[in-house]
Formats: structure tokens, C-alpha cells, sequence
């Protein structure tokens, strides 16, 4: 029995797995590195360890350094998290040899999945539609512009061992296969150890969507339904909904049904997902499967109602799924923004810094998922997102109306955040309409743009505080004679600004 996790991770998702935990009656170890002594997960813990230091080779890479610290703590199990060590089929291995219970999938799983090539051959044989391409590994460049010409242009070269866009390339012209399929290979070779690349058929403006599924040790396995993450940049998703607006209810449950044969086939245990493309025909196909619990998974926990992470904790503990699939309906709809310390208007760079105020929104329909609190400072090393704002209402025009609210609510000083740009992109009539692919980012680069008059946010901020500064004086002066249109200058200086409308 799970009596004690050691959370092998950090931020947001270190807390929300021990939020799981406490509900449970389960204890929780949190590990840090020397950077995050004053993170919130380690204050939230009942237990921690330090685990090394800043870099994360050292700490939350460092696969002996967790096994000793889940030693030390007795627990019982490990829970990875996303991220880090989270699909590592030698970590998971190495906890089960040291009788630590991995809260995630067998690792030959995550082995079998992580390779896109096998990943692709397992579908295959499942009868899940893939992106048309090889099933082989590409050998030369010569054979590469065979299959290429076979398949037809554009066509997309990928990293087996990929994931994210690395070792990825896009291929218009045979012209330049010979050059892409190099650079594909060196890439590859360079962030995964491993040159081999395959080659699919270029999907355009297609649509990203996935499914939540959860198996158990018993071949039980259900879906939870789908999550549209189009709105992505540069292999980032920013913001992600459920449902997603271009499914009809036939292509849901024929997706739907079609994840749970992705899992079946694999034997999968525990919570994961399966990736689609979908293109303008409403044709899908099968892209890959991730082996983790993701950072969009609150967006399915508020329209289906289930906690992933308990349910991660009760298939890992050898229960049995209690959950049946004619149970499992989606209620209304959600969004999630991922909030980020980053300069969007500088090529989003990382912006980590101190936080000096943080107000963050709450109310009817409206989650926060963060680790951050004020005067804490984001450290320059790790991931920049600080937190997500989940927002759930009756239908998808409320839960707009509602992340509106939310992210005119949230207010963080000290540093720069993506929440302007947030506010922008749910304001894209692409996006009201839910009529967007993955190239909405692209597409609507004008709109994402901040409009002038509304450049600073700190300068907003000075006006209100030199307003606020000035009432103050006055209640404490109130026998001494004020300037008759003192009031009116500051709102005149904010509104000439633009940046008062009071
Ligand atoms: C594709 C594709 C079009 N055709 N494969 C990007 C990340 C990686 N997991 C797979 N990706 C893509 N694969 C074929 N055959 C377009 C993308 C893609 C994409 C996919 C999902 C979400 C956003 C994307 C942005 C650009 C490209």
C-alpha cells in the first residue's frame, strides 16, 4: 500500500501531485536543488531533501541522488511529474529495483512509445490510422529523396527518438531533401543521442488534439476525452481547451475509441495521452503517445470530473480502474493559459526576476495551479512557466467571458509576464470562434501584437499609484488648502496615457 510519494519534480506540478497525496492520506517527500530551498513545493511537503544543485543533472536529473532521498524518507513510491525525469524508462526501471513503486507507465512502454518509429509500427498494427510515411529507419540521403518522391511532397523528416520539433524538418522541394535529412540527422543526433530519422507525409494547418486515457494493471483501459492544444508556439502550447471545438460528436467517439485501442495495444497502466493531427477533412492520425501526466491535464480533470494524479496513485497501488467508460461524460467546457515569466515582446525570453506583488484571480469557475508567492524569486534555470489559470464554465462562450475575467484579475509586479499576450489572443476572433490550427500563432501575429497606448504595464501601474498617492495626501491634508484641479491632472495624465478609464 502507498503510504509515503516522493514527488521527483518541482513548481506547480510538485504541489499538485501532493495536493493529490494529501487527499489521500498519503505523505509527501518533495527533493529540491540548492536554487529552490525557498521553492513552495518544499514548504508544502511534510518531508524534504535536498537533492544537489542548481543544475539539473545534479538534482532533479540525477537518478541516484532521488533514489538515496527516497531511501532516506522510506516512502513508498515515486511520482515523476512531467518533465524531467518523467519519461525515462531507466528511472523507472531503477525504482523498481530498489522497491520504490514508479507512479507511471511499465518502462518498456515508455521504451516502445518513446521511439516513433516502433510507436508508429505498434498503431499500425492496432489499426490506428498514422500520418502516411516509413516505417523504417532512413539510411541515406539517396533513399531519403526515394521515399520522399514516393510519398510526396512536402513531407516532414523526423527524429525517431524526437519529440517537441527537434530533429524535426520540413520538406517542400526534392531539391532539398539531401540538406534536410542531414540536418535532421546531426540535430537528432545531437539532443537524443540517436541519428535515426523517418519520414511522414506534411500534414497542413492541421489541428492538434489529444486524448486523456487511463489503464490499469488489470487491461482495463477508458478515455477521458480530448483536449484541443493548437495554440502553440514554436512547440509550446500556451493555451488549450476541452472540448476541443472542431470535434462533432462522431469524430470524438471514433477518435475516442481509437486512443483506447492506441493503449490496449501497448498495455498501458496508468494516466497518458494519445496525440492526434487532425486535418481540414476531419481526417486524424495518430503522431505520438505521451507516457506522463501533462501540464494540460486540469483542463480534462474540470469537464470530466476525475483527479488524474489519485487516479495515477490508485493504478500504480494495483487497484483496479473504478471508473467505467459509459460513466466518464464531458460537462461544460474549459480553458487553460499557461502563465509564464517571459518577455513576449523580446522573442519570449525567459524573464525570471523577483516578485514583488502578486494578486491572482479567483472566483466561481476558476483554478490556479502555481507554486509562486510574493517576494518569492523565479530562479533563471529551470522551466519560466509559473503557474496555469484554469478556467471551467457551463459552455465555451462563458468559459471565454470567464478567462477573460481571470486574466484582468491576475496582476504580478516585479517581473515580466506572458498575461498581456494571454489577454490578446483570447480577444482573436479566430480564437472566439474556436475556427483555429496550429498556425494561429502565426497567422495572427498583427493581432498578438500589443497595441500603443497600452505599451507598459508598470507605467499604468505608476499612474494608479500616483492617484492613490495623492487621495491619500488628501484625506491627511484635509485642513490644508489643495490645488482645486489636482485630482484631475493625474486623471488627466493617466487618460491622456490611455491608461485610465476612470
Ligand atoms: C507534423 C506536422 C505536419 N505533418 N507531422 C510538431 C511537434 C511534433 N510533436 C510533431 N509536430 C508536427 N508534426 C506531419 N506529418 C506538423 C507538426 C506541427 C505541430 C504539431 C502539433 C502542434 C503544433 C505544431 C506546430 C508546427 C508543426
Amino acid at each position: 500500500m502507498i503510504r509515503k510519494v516522493l514527488v521527483a519534480n518541482r513548481g506547480e506540478i510538485a504541489i499538485r501531485v501532493m495536493r493529490a497525496c494529501y487527499e489521500m492520506g498519503i505523505r509527501s517527500v518533495a527533493v529540491f536543488s540548492t536554487a529552490d530551498r525557498l521553492s513552495r513545493h518544499v514548504a508544502f511537503a511534510n518531508e524534504a531533501e535536498c537533492i544537489g544543485g542548481i543544475q539539473a543533472d545534479d538534482s532533479y536529473l540525477n537518478i541516484d541522488h532521488i533514489i538515496q532521498a527516497a531511501h532516506k524518507h522510506h516512502v513508498d513510491a515515486i511520482h515523476p511529474g512531467y518533465g524531467f525525469l518523467s519519461e525515462n524508462a531507466a528511472f523507472a526501471r531503477r525504482c523498481a529495483e530498489e522497491g520504490f513503486i514508479f507512479i507511471g507507465p511499465r518502462p518498456e512502454t515508455m521504451e516502445l512509445m518513446g521511439d516513433k518509429i516502433s510507436a508508429r509500427q505498434q498503431m499500425i498494427d492496432a489499426g490506428v490510422p498514422v500520418v502516411p510515411g516509413t516505417r523504417e529507419k532512413l539510411n541515406s540521403s539517396a533513399e531519403a529523396l526515394a521515399v520522399c518522391r514516393e510519398i510526396g511532397f512536402p513531407v516532414m523528416l523526423k527524429a525517431s527518438m524526437g519529440g517537441g520539433g527537434k530533429g524535426m524538418r520540413m520538406v517542400r522541394h526534392e531539391d532539398e531533401v539531401a540538406e534536410m535529412f542531414e540536418a535532421a540527422r546531426s540535430e537528432a543526433m545531437a539532443s537524443f543521442g540517436d541519428d535515426t530519422v523517418y519520414v511522414e507525409k506534411f500534414l497542413e494547418e492541421p489541428h492538434h488534439i489529444e486524448f486523456q486515457i487511463l489503464g490499469d494493471k488489470f487491461g482495463n483501459v477508458i478515455h477521458l476525452f480530448d483536449r484541443e492544444c493548437s495554440v502553440q508556439r514554436r512547440h509550446q502550447k500556451i493555451v488549450e481547451e476541452s472540448p476541443s471545438p472542431f470535434l462533432d460528436f462522431n469524430l470524438r467517439h471514433e477518435m475516442g475509441a481509437k486512443a483506447v485501442a492506441a493503449a490496449r495495444a501497448v498495455g498501458y497502466e496508468g494516466a497518458g495521452t494519445i496525440e492526434f493531427l487532425v486535418d481540414k477533412n476531419h481526417k486524424f492520425y495518430f503522431l505520438e503517445m505521451n507516457t506522463r501526466l501533462q501540464v494540460e491535464h486540469p483542463i480534462t480533470e474540470e469537464v470530466v470530473g476525475v483527479d488524474l494524479v489519485k487516479q495515477q496513485i490508485l493504478i500504480a497501488d494495483g487497484q483496479p480502474l473504478e471508473l467505467h467508460q459509459e460513466d466518464i461524460r464531458q460537462h461544460g467546457h474549459a480553458i487553460e493559459c499557461r502563465i509564464c515569466a517571459e518577455d513576449t515582446e523580446h522573442d519570449f525570453m525567459p524573464s525570471p526576476g523577483v516578485i514583488t506583488q502578486i494578486l491572482e484571480p479567483h472566483g466561481i469557475g476558476t483554478r490556479i495551479d502555481s507554486y509562486v508567492y510574493e517576494g518569492y524569486e523565479i530562479p533563471m534555470y529551470y522551466d519560466p512557466m509559473i503557474g496555469k489559470l484554469i478556467v471551467w464554465a457551463t459552455k465555451r462562450e462563458y468559459a471565454i467571458e470567464r478567462m477573460r475575467r481571470a486574466l484582468y484579475e491576475y496582476k504580478i509586479v516585479g517581473l515580466t509576464t506572458n498575461i498581456r499576450y494571454l489577454r490578446r489572443i483570447i480577444d482573436v476572433p479566430d480564437f472566439k470562434n474556436g475556427s483555429y490550427n496550429t498556425d494561429f500563432i502565426e497567422r495572427n501575429a498583427d493581432r498578438l501584437r500589443p497595441r500603443p497606448g497600452f505599451k507598459n504595464e508598470s507605467e499604468e501601474m505608476a499612474v494608479i499609484a500616483a492617484y492613490i498617492d495623492y487621495l491619500l495626501n488628501l484625506e491627511e491634508n484635509k485642513s490644508v488648502p489643495q490645488p482645486k484641479n489636482a485630482i484631475s491632472r493625474w486623471k488627466n495624465f493617466g487618460l491622456q496615457k490611455g491608461v485610465l478609464r476612470i
